[in-house]
């Protein structure tokens, strides 16, 4: 069964206590939480205090990605909110496997995330320990862009590999998932998938009745 975690920054700010509840009752596996620095990309999104603030109103678990230069930064402060699952873009990191070692230390699920020009050369040493890999499938920075049709072959091409070394690493996509490219991924071996504002949000209908119908189109 493929798993489904809803990107926060797409949801309704305005009430978007409203939102989590529909998405919980809509049995949501994870909270896509798009952290942003201005830097790493030209944006902002969520931040720390809504993390915060969201922990006390749902217990699904949170996929924290960081879209920041200084991944560093964030290990105490995500382990002190008690999230857990954070991917980092590895081009940020000289020392990945430190830092890597240092969100598991604090009891953190790790992920890296990789962008659509990237490739896989430089993560063959990485996987071993890693709990994710969220492959990124627009370039990184903005909800509503278009899918990068390359970005398939990576998806195929990373699951042989991990299956080829017996590892149980999860594939995420992330970006534009629509019905149409939800099933190509799939198809090519992805197993967790971000909804945005391509799937569930902004389609100007009850989000609770469009995460499930989405949910049961992709599992059924
Ligand atoms: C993009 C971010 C994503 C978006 C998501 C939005 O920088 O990492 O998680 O929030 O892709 O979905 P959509 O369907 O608008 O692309
Ligand atoms: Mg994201």
């Amino acid at each position: 069964m493929v798993k489904f975690a809803a990107s926060l920054m797409c949801a309704n700010y305005l009430n978007i206590e409203e939102d989590i509840k529909k998405l919980d009752k809509a049995k949501i596996d994870y909270f896509h939480i798009d952290i942003m620095d201005g830097h790493y990309v030209p944006n902002l999104a969520m931040n720390l205090n809504m993390i915060e603030q969201l922990k006390e109103i749902t217990n699904t678990p949170m996929d924290i990605h960081l879209m920041v230069d200084n991944p560093e930064y964030y290990i105490k402060k995500l382990a002190n909110l008690k999230v857990e699952y954070v991917s980092f873009h590895f081009s940020v990191s000289n020392y990945p496997l430190r830092l890597i070692d240092s969100f598991k230390e604090e009891g953190i699920k790790i992920g890296i995330a990789i962008n659509p020009v990237e490739n896989l050369d430089s993560i063959k040493y990485l996987l071993p320990e890693l709990d994710y890999i969220n492959i990124m499938s627009v370039e990184p920075g903005f909800f509503g862009q278009k899918f990068i049709k390359s970005v398939l072959e990576k998806i195929i091409i990373l699951k042989k590999t991990i299956n080829k070394k017996k590892l149980c690493i999860p594939i995420e996509v992330d970006g534009n998932i629509n019905e149409e490219n939800a099933k190509l991924c799939i198809e090519k071996g992805a197993e967790i998938l971000v909804l945005g504002s391509s799937s569930i949000f902004k389609r100007g209908q009850d989000l609770y009745e469009t995460c499930c119908t989405f949910k049961n189109y992709i599992n059924n």
